[in-house]
């Protein structure tokens, strides 16, 4: 029994990887079962766009195919870069680049709401066409500046105040218990058992 996990991004597939390694499954990446796809992502919610990655692999692969859609919400932005995140500036625009945008944009708001998260939406594609969605957030702060080395992405501005850090000065595992993904991820393992009756 094994899931391909329709991604492309590797700092996502390691924290995948080490999420769902209980689940007594294999769980492989897009490459790794020999598929590659273009997928346009063209929906208008972060469920729609993890509908469209797994399905475009299932209808290859068939199977069990899990895909994540996330991004970082920042309020004081309108909800920027949302949906778009991984396109914000452009897919080669350097994530050195993208956060101190980001920061700069938030600093002309200064002294108004800072709050921002990271979310995350788990779609998954069963061997009989069934479609499940899990969803949960990571809520933080807009940080003052870019901190840490750990994580990926946006992770180095998004300030969490219980840990009085950023996303990135996390450890996978403190990361994993409390993120947006760690938190859909569960649920979506919780789910799958239910439906695949074991
Ligand atoms: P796949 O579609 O192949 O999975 P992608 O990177 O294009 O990879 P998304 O369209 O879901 O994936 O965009 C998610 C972006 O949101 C990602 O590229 C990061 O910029 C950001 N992001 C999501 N989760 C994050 C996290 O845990 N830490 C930092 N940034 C994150």
């Amino acid at each position: 029994n094994r899931i391909i996990f329709a991604t492309g991004n590797e700092g996502k597939m390691r924290e995948i990887r080490e999420i769902l390694k209980d689940l007594g499954m294999e769980v492989c990446s897009m490459k790794e079962a020999g598929i590659c796809l273009d997928i346009e992502e063209n929906g208008t919610t972060f469920g729609e766009n993890a509908e469209i990655k797994a399905m475009s692999v299932w209808k290859k692969s068939g199977g069990i195919v899990l895909a994540d859609d996330s991004g970082l919400v920042v309020d004081c932005l309108g909800g920027e870069p949302g949906i778009y995140s991984a396109r914000y500036m452009g897919e080669e625009t350097s994530y050195e680049i993208k956060n101190q945008t980001i920061l700069n944009r938030a600093a002309l708001f200064e002294g108004e709401d800072r709050s921002a998260r990271f979310v995350c939406n788990i779609a998954a594609i069963l061997p009989d066409g069934r479609v499940l969605h899990t969803e949960a957030a990571m809520e933080g702060l807009v940080a003052d500046k870019p901190a840490g080395g750990e994580g990926f992405g946006y992770d180095p501005i998004l300030y969490i105040p219980e840990f009085h850090m950023t996303a990135a000065e996390l450890t996978m595992d403190q990361k994993n218990r409390i993120s947006h993904r760690g938190k859909a991820l569960e649920a979506m393992k919780d789910k799958l058992k239910e439906q695949l009756g074991e």
